[in-house]
């Protein structure tokens, strides 16, 4: 089928059923840049944004800009920058065409037209899904990395910035030295404290170049914290190709998630703001029990899914969420070593989010890779895992089943699964890993001290607490002798 590419002029041709924008895009003002226009992006702050303007219009139409690929604006530009949402329940399938991205950029080739938008008086928002990785930061401090090769670049070469602090900290220079408005900063990652991460590696990097303007960015600019929720697993072609045949229209952009959706904002911008309260975000003054609820509970679950999931031979969550074994894991987990170390926001039931994790991890509908989710360990493991652990041993409970899923974390970045067969690691400290994994052969002790003396990652207080580094061992050898099947079996039988 050659359908005709979706479009302002076409959109009026998809098929009946499919929810187009309550507004005109076409005539959308540009307000807000999103770094790191990814999928999760067009899922999520997207469509808040696509339905407030609905409600309440006005001037925040989306530049979203991508930081290391031409994909997304090669993409989307050619189709008007509308793509498809689609929502995947075992109930059915909802498809709805969004117009809020007005402009996609890549940073590579229109370096110009990025500067511009992120200085623009116009501009009165920035939003961000860098991944934990993007922030140049060391995971267990949160402090910025100063020796990391696109901070030492940035800081000499500020107008040909590579890192998203670096060109956060040239836009704002700009603006200061040009109008001077104020500009809301919003960290959309699932980092804990996210503004207030942000604000800090602005504040250091700023600091370094010249005090007066970490000054004035500390006067002007806020940085709210969210928490952001919807899984939303990378697009495939399979999915491309179903949805084009549903919307009679060429889409080379849709995104697929679930239907739940969340993203609680902490009520703290220097500039007015799309009414994304109208689109159901929860405006609060303290977003940080919010954040550790679902950093600890969801992520962490993730986590250990897709680690001791993949090596037992599951290429998708809802596979491993299919085990017994692996939902007993979940349920102890979070029960016995996470719900003890939450402050449970107002109004939530906590033992209700758990059951519905359960149902959301076990969507078949939506296939959602654990090597998706396995990436980038090092940056994930200190907030999803290693805060509960921290918290645990400060108040004397035990942290037995948050050791499993670090052994977990351990046995797969060894990078062979337990056939023999490789695993890609993807991981800004892959390198480390291969070498340790090579130096202490197939001794755990070794290979779990050598990665326990990551400090990046384990801090300088866990590797001698041989509280948590007793049954990191333990677990480990049990991985690597008896397998993850076998030993989650175990762990929830003790
Ligand atoms: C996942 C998250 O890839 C991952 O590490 O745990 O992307 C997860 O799907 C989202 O945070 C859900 O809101």
């Amino acid at each position: 089928m050659n359908a005709p590419r979706l479009s302002f002029a076409t959109l009026a041709a998809a098929a009946a059923g499919v929810v187009r924008p309550g507004y005109a895009p076409e005539r959308l003002q540009v307000g807000i840049v999103h770094l790191g226009i990814g999928a999760f992006h067009r899922a999520h702050q997207a469509l808040y944004t696509d339905d407030a303007l609905a409600r309440a219009g006005g001037a925040w139409g989306i530049c979203g800009v991508s930081l290391r690929s031409a994909d997304v604006r090669d993409r989307l530009a050619p189709q008007d920058c509308l793509y498809t949402s689609v929502e995947v329940s075992p109930a059915g399938v909802r498809r709805r065409v969004v117009g809020s991205v007005r402009e996609v950029l890549f940073l590579g080739d229109q370096r110009l037209d990025v500067h511009r938008r992120l200085a623009a008086r116009e501009t009165r928002i920035i939003t961000l899904t860098v991944t934990e990785k993007g922030y140049c930061h060391e995971p267990a401090t949160g402090k910025l990395d100063f020796a990391h090769p696109d901070i030492v670049h940035d800081l000499v070469q500020p107008d040909a910035s590579r890192s998203v602090v670096g060109l956060l900290t040239w836009a704002l220079a700009q603006r200061r030295a040009t109008h001077g408005a104020p500009l809301t900063l919003v960290c959309c990652d699932n980092l804990p404290h996210n503004g207030a991460l942000l604000r800090g590696l602005v504040d250091a990097f700023a600091r370094a170049r010249d005090p007066a303007l970490a000054d004035w960015i500390a006067r002007t600019i806020a940085f709210p914290s969210t928490m952001v929720d919807r899984i939303v697993p990378a697009t495939t072609a399979d999915d491309i190709a179903r949805n084009d045949a549903a919307l009679g229209l060429e889409d080379r952009a849709p995104v697929v998630h679930e239907p739940f959706i969340q993203w609680v904002i902490e009520d703290a911008f220097a500039t007015e703001r799309p009414a994304w309260e109208l689109a159901g975000a929860t405006l609060t003054d303290d977003v940080a029990p919010f954040e550790s609820m679902k950093l600890r509970l969801l992520n962490a679950s993730h986590s250990a899914f897709a680690y001791l999931g993949f090596l037992a031979g599951h290429e998708y969550i809802y596979q491993v969420a299919a085990q017994p074994d692996f939902i007993a894991l979940m349920r102890r987990y979070t029960a016995v070593e996470v719900s003890p170390t939450l402050k449970i926001p107002a109004g939530v039931d906590v033992a209700a989010y758990c059951e519905a994790l359960e149902r959301r991890f076990a969507n078949p509908a939506l296939p959602h890779r654990t090597t998706q989710i396995a990436m980038d360990g090092s940056q994930k493991l200190p907030q999803r895992i290693l805060a509960t652990v921290r918290a645990n041993l400060a108040a004397g409970r035990p942290v037995e089943l948050a050791a499993l899923a670090v052994a977990g974390w351990m046995r797969y970045v060894r990078g062979d699964d337990e056939h023999g067969q490789p695993i890609r690691v993807s991981d800004p400290l892959a390198s480390r890993f291969a070498s340790i994994a090579t130096g202490s052969g197939k001794d755990p002790v070794a290979y779990a001290r050598g990665l326990l003396a990551l400090s990046p990652i384990f801090g300088d207080d866990l590797p001698d607490d041989a509280r948590f580094t007793g049954p990191v061992i333990r677990w480990l050898g049990a991985l690597f002798s008896d397998g993850a099947a076998a030993t989650v079996a175990r762990a929830v039988r003790a």
